[in-house]
């Protein structure tokens, strides 16, 4: 049996919802709030120490971390195999994975959390806020880097609109002849890049890719995929959890420029 604590918006999440559809299994999904903290509750912390989602329990056993958990559902179900079978085909993909978590994974934080998630924090107190961020096993220095009112500052939002740039060009490379990242064939890699992407178009950052054809093309063949639909459910996109952020949030950004 394979149970998934997760939340709705949460990317790392949607990459191991996708992999879930595309491999077409059933799973018992917990829903958590993260702006309630349940992921900071001492029983989910037995399960995962690093206080985050999403964690799979299969049959008792916690498996932790979105990309550890895509590999080991490859391995436990190989049916509708989501890794090339060539060992330099998979370090390839491997490569690109690793890429996307050390790069725009980090780079969605930025934007997301001053178009969404600030607003949580607004009415803490200081002590109360620091509290916070101190109690976050693995994001207590990205927290408390934050402005609890104002959130994270322009220059941060700029070199995360670098890193999307940056990696939209790299996909290019391969997409503007290939329709997925590996080997012609959808992979773990593209599942792990899509939630983030789509969470910048969500934001209206889709202009960061808007000279890389085949970044576009590929957005669209996967999205078009039965697994996107099930993976992203209503709900599962900031702008349906707060309505009016993209306006928002891109108004802010041009008026910061201006
Ligand atoms: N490396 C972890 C990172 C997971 C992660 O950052 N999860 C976020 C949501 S996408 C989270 O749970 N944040 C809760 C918090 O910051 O308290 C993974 O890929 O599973």
């Amino acid at each position: 049996m394979l149970e998934l604590y997760n939340a709705m918006q949460s990317t790392c999440s949607q990459k191991v919802r996708l992999t879930l559809a595309e491999k077409g299994l059933d799973f018992v999904e917990h829903r958590m709030k993260l702006f309630k903290n349940e992921q900071l509750a001492p029983e989910y912390l037995k399960l995962n120490p690093n206080g985050v989602v999403p964690t799979l329990v299969h049959d008792g056993v916690p498996i932790i971390d979105s990309s550890v958990i895509m590999e080991y559902l490859d391995e436990e179900y190989p049916q509708t195999p989501l890794r090339p079978a060539d060992h330099k085909a998979r370090a390839n993909m491997r490569a690109w994975m690793r890429f996307f978590e050390e790069v725009p994974t980090v780079a969605v934080r930025f934007p997301s959390y001053n178009a969404a998630f600030a607003r949580h924090f607004k009415d803490m107190s200081d002590e109360e806020f620091k509290a916070l961020a101190a109690s976050k096993p693995v994001r207590d220095k990205f927290l408390g880097e934050m402005n609890k009112e104002k959130g994270f500052s322009i220059e941060r939002l700029h070199q995360s609109e670098d890193s999307i740039r940056k990696t939209a060009a790299r996909m290019e490379t391969v997409l503007k002849d290939a329709p997925y990242l590996v080997d012609g064939k959808l992979t773990l890699a593209d599942l792990c890049v899509l939630p983030l992407l789509i969470r910048m178009e969500d934001l209206g950052y889709a202009y960061l890719w808007e000279n890389a054809p085949g970044v576009q093309a590929w957005m669209e063949r996967v999205k078009a995929r039965p697994s996107y639909a099930i993976a992203f459910y209503e709900g599962a996109l900031l702008s349906q959890q707060y309505p009016g952020i993209r306006e928002e949030h891109q108004r802010m950004l041009h008026f910061a420029a201006a």
